[in-house]
């Protein structure tokens, strides 16, 4: 008798055609073939092996560089139960376009199968995906990013207990790719790109949509969020959890070296990407990591702004369309020193100049976690950590204060899902257009996100202690255009109001937004600010908000009946509370 597993693999092969199919068992001489392999065909280039010992640069076909939100879908059977932010196709119709694609894709290429546990190896919250793939850059990169091979293959023995997710490179030409997802089945079908979020299903597809999906049904919460444990002086440590767009700096945050490390406040990295939290028995929400690497964007990343990644990618890393110096080291825009002559850019093409850039700016890095000096020794706890805290942020260059609370847990929830921020190179589309970005979900909810709002509301009644909801925003700019606030470690000052509002230690100041840090509360000794840059940090202007309030109510239209009412209240509150703050002129 085959088992569910051996059946799905027999159809998908039946389908692809491949000359030749490989299971995957994620051992040190599998992944050594395939490095051989890929160094043969040139899908691999190594880096110096000096000071980049078993590292490659890889160079995707330059159509294939980011997430391609508008060729991804959410296919239930019910058009409403995507919902108005995800791109929809029936599951039908989805398998009747996208199967002759998958047709014959894999003749003469191999099938990988690749088992994969999403979680700690032994966690009760962790999940099974298998990947089927063509690419062995993909089973490299799967390898680095979740826990892949025989460890699946035994916690799944012959259940039906996992999540299938088709991947074949296809001909790579973006008018035949699909990212599909079919989350009443738990599938998962991805033709046509070889890109990280598009290809590592574990990832976006799985680990956020499929999970999300999984999680509303099964009451958890699967999240984009970074996770952290900030250490204080007498050795606590408290954990928090944070949402923010893609490339809005999660990386930074989750590993950043504190500057207030003289006055022992630490932090401890668990996830840079994907937070999975379940309600405890005693009533705490806790969080895991589900990755086991980090996917990070190599633009801007130096010895000031991480460098705790810096010294993780030094050996056993995977980048991608970053340039290349002579001497064979990876180098990208914002890396430390000039730009060295001879570079090739991420194309493989001499660099000429630089007006235009050598690493594609979303280029990366991946890397296992626990290369990271900052990883947490809990960050494989299979029951995961206490969550005290949750954040969202942003990049608002003019009306985000540096961080505020909320009132409560519903409030929360109504700032979480009101977010915005200027986009990044993340996605293919324009940059720094300011878009609505719910809990920085928006691409990654797999169902209604009027129902997912709903979700959260739902967990919160649940919650006995419900962590605190902060809102953040480092990227506020003076009227001279500069950033006010300088960010990366200097970031812990934030983290710690946080700390000690929860302890009962920081003031605020209630406005209509929520409460605001009173100049004093913050921790800035040390720091070269001046009063007046605080307090502009800090503003809350009321009029700026009343605009904001409107487009909110604009955005909330869009879900009509699967708007909670408690986010209608919410945003009334809003209205109300902007109104009586703004003093009529006479
Ligand atoms: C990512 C993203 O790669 O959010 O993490 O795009
Ligand atoms: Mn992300």
């Amino acid at each position: 008798m085959s088992t569910p597993l051996e059946n799905w693999v027999e159809e998908s092969a039946k389908l692809t055609k491949p000359s030749k199919v490989v299971w995957c068992d994620g051992s040190e001489a599998e992944n050594n073939r395939l490095v051989d392999e890929m160094l043969g065909d040139q899908t691999y280039i190594e880096l110096n092996p000096k000071t980049y010992p078993g590292s490659y640069l890889h160079r995707s076909n330059p159509n294939d560089v980011a997430r391609t939100e508008n060729l991804t879908f959410i296919c239930t059977s019910q058009r409403a139960d995507a919902g108005p932010t995800n791109n929809w196709m029936s599951p039908q119709d989805a398998k009747e376009k996208v199967t002759p694609l998958f047709d014959g894709a894999m003749r003469n290429r191999t099938m990988y199968v690749v088992p994969y546990v999403m979680g700690p190896e032994k966690s009760p919250y962790s999940k099974i995906g298998v990947e089927i793939t063509d690419s062995a850059y993909v089973v490299a990169s799967m390898k680095i990013m979740s826990r892949m091979g025989g460890v699946a293959l035994e916690r799944l023995g012959n259940s039906p207990d996992f999540v299938p997710g088709l991947h074949s490179l296809g001909d790579l030409d973006p008018e035949r790719r699909f990212i599909l997802h079919f989350p009443e089945e738990h599938l998962i079908w991805s033709v046509g790109s070889g890109y990280g979020g598009n290809a590592l299903l574990g990832k976006k597809c799985f680990a956020l949509r499929i999970a999300s999906y999984m999680a509303h049904t099964q009451g958890w919460m699967a999240e984009h969020m970074l996770i952290l444990g900030l250490e204080d002086p007498s050795g606590k440590v408290t954990y928090m959890a944070a949402a923010f767009p893609s490339a809005c700096g999660k990386t930074n945050l989750a590993m950043m070296v504190s500057a207030l490390e003289e006055q022992g406040y630490r932090v401890w990295t668990i996830g840079d990407d994907i937070a999975w939290m379940h309600i405890a028995s005693d009533g705490t929400l806790r969080a895991i990591n589900p990755e086991a690497g980090f996917f990070g964007v190599a633009p801007g990343t130096n010895e000031k702004t991480n460098p705790n990644i810096m010294d993780a990618v030094h050996h056993n890393t995977i980048f991608t369309n970053v340039a290349l110096t002579p001497s064979h080291e990876p180098w990208w825009e914002g890396i430390d020193g000039p730009m060295p002559s001879g570079l090739v850019n991420w194309k493989g093409e001499v660099q000429k100049g630089s007006s235009a850039a050598a690493a594609h700016p979303n280029s990366r890095y991946t890397v296992p976690a626990a290369q990271s000096p900052s990883i947490s020794p809990r960050w494989d706890d299979p029951e995961g950590v206490p969550i005290s805290a949750l954040i969202f942020g942003g990049r608002r260059a003019r009306l985000a204060p540096l961080v505020f609370e909320s009132r409560n847990w519903q409030h929360g929830v109504f700032v979480g899902a009101t977010m915005a921020s200027e986009t990044t190179a993340a996605a293919t589309g324009a940059v720094g257009v300011t878009r609505r970005d719910p809990m920085a979900m928006l691409p990654f909810c797999g169902y209604n996100m009027g129902d997912y709002f709903a979700h959260w509301l739902e967990m919160g009644a649940k919650l006995k202690n419900p962590p605190r909801i902060f809102h953040v925003n480092w990227f506020r700019r003076g009227a001279d255009g500069k950033f006010l606030w300088p960010g990366y470690g200097e970031n812990v000052r934030v983290l710690k109001w946080m700390i000690d509002r929860i302890e009962g230690k920081a003031g605020a100041t209630e406005t209509p937004i929520g409460n605001v840090p009173t100049p004093e509360s913050l921790t800035l000794e040390g720091l070269d600010i001046s009063p007046e840059a605080v307090n502009e940090l800090l503003r809350v202007d009321p009029l700026a908000w009343v605009e904001e309030s409107q487009a909110i109510g604009k955005f909330f239209e869009k879900f009509g009946s699967r708007l909670p009412e408690e986010l209608r209240t919410e945003h009334q509150n809003l209205a109300d509370r902007l109104q009586r703050s703004i003093v009529p002129v006479k």
